[in-house]
Formats: structure tokens, sequence, C-alpha cells
């Protein structure tokens, strides 16, 4: 991986205290966790805690497939332009299990055990995807096969890779991930933490970017298959 690739600079037209990197890293916010074998999409929907379906990729085959560029933005403010996803939107899928209202509140669950927590509002949006492929190619472990959620308005920590589980819930879920979890992390309105303003939050996240992404590829090398 180049690191100059990696290096974030200024550039025209980025959200507020973003920088532009030119390659697309695999990154997390635990970065020696494993990159969990690719297994068979198997995506189980529930509504507090109770599953109520499933979906395959033959279940997803039949929606609507789509193709979305957008940019990616990482709360340590790194944002990478034009990532060419292709998938299913989320509204779709949401609407097919929910006849009326969808739960207010979402938790996603990832097979290595990493989750976020949404305001369901926050997804309802033409542009979050449930996404299979990256440049026309299917997912690669780097970035999240086989199948991941992309809310490109908020930040990374909302687009959960190796993604197995919907749980939709009534009421706010605990985060994992602690108060650096915004529950909503709009990108515009820059939500990057729960509780410590951005800039006391900018300047250190930013120190981290090129050691994270690093360590974060290697893990992917010594993940088991
Ligand atoms: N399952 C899972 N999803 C995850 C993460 C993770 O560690 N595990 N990291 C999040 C963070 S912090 C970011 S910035 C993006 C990085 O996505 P990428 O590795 O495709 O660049 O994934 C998000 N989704
Ligand atoms: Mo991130």
């Amino acid at each position: 991986m180049s690191i100059r690739g990696l290096l974030p600079r200024r550039a025209e037209g980025l959200p507020p205290g973003q920088r532009q990197v030119k390659v697309f890293p695999r990154f997390s916010d635990k970065p020696l966790r494993w990159a969990p074998p690719s297994e068979p999409i198997a995506l189980t929907v529930s509504v507090d805690g109770d599953p109520i379906s499933t979906f395959s990729a033959d279940d997803l085959g039949r929606f609507e497939q789509v193709e979305q560029v957008s940019d990616f933005h990482c709360v340590t403010t790194w944002t990478y332009r034009g990532a060419r996803w292709g998938g299913v939107r989320f509204g779709q899928l949401a609407a097919t299990v929910f006849d009326g209202a969808t739960p207010p509140y979402l938790a996603a669950h990832a097979a290595d055990r990493m989750s976020a927590i949404y305001v369901t509002d926050d997804l309802d949006n033409n542009n979050v995807l449930l996404a299979l492929k990256l440049d026309g190619q299917p997912l690669d472990r780097r970035h999240g096969a086989p199948l991941r959620l992309v809310s490109p308005d908020q930040y990374g920590y909302k687009n959960i890779k190796h993604l197995v589980g919907l749980d939709f819930r009534h009421e706010e879920p605990a985060s994992t991930m602690g108060p650096k979890e915004h529950l909503r992390a709009r990108v515009a309105a820059e939500e990057r933490h729960s509780s410590l303003p951005n800039w006391a939050v900018k300047a250190p996240y930013r120190l981290t970017i090129i050691p994270t992404a690093l360590v974060a590829e290697r893990a992917l090398r010594s993940s088991p298959r």
C-alpha cells in the first residue's frame, strides 16, 4: 500500500474537517481486529432481538440492483472519493420487512463483532445501500465481504462491514463503541464524537490515520481464511 496515497490532503469541496486520501485503506476503530473469513451472505433481520427474517445472496438478488458512486468519510478525517458501490437499497429491504413504520432505532452487527447504532430516519435515504460490490467486483475482505452497509452521509463507523444482523429497536440501543460513537454521526453536521468537541478529537484522530491503515492491512494479511 502506498503511504503517499494515505497522506491526508486539503481539497476543494470536502465536508468540514475532512482531508482527501488517494487510496481506499482498510480501516477500523480496532485495527488489530481480524477480517472474518468470507462466508455466504446470511443477513438476519430482527426486532428487539427477535429474528423475523433472513436474507441470502439469492434473496437480495431479487431486489433491484443499483450502482452508486459516493465519497467515504472516516471520522478520523480521511475521505476517499468516488467509491463505486453495487448492491440493493436499504430502504427496499426495510419496506419488504415492515408493512407500517420502521422501528425508530437500529443496531447493525458484523461477523467481526463490530456493531453500530442508528436512528433509522438517518438511513431513510436512497444513497444508503446494502453493498455486495465495489468497483464492479464482489466485495473483498478488505472492504467488508460479503455484505456491508454503505451510508455515505454518515461517518465510516456507521458503514458496517461483514454485515450479519440488522436488529431494529423501539428503544435506543447501547453503543458497543462507547462515547466515541455519536448516535447520528452525520458528516455534514460534523457529529464525530458523542461528548468531546471536534477541536479536541480531530488532531489526535488525524495522527492515527497512517498507523491505523498499516496495522489494519497487516491484520488482514494475517487473518486465517
Ligand atoms: N465490521 C466492521 N465494520 C467496520 C469497521 C470494523 O472494524 N469492522 N470499521 C469501521 C470504520 S472506523 C471505518 S472508517 C470503515 C472503514 O472501511 P474500509 O475498511 O472499507 O475502508 O469501516 C467501518 N466498518
Ligand atoms: Mo473510521
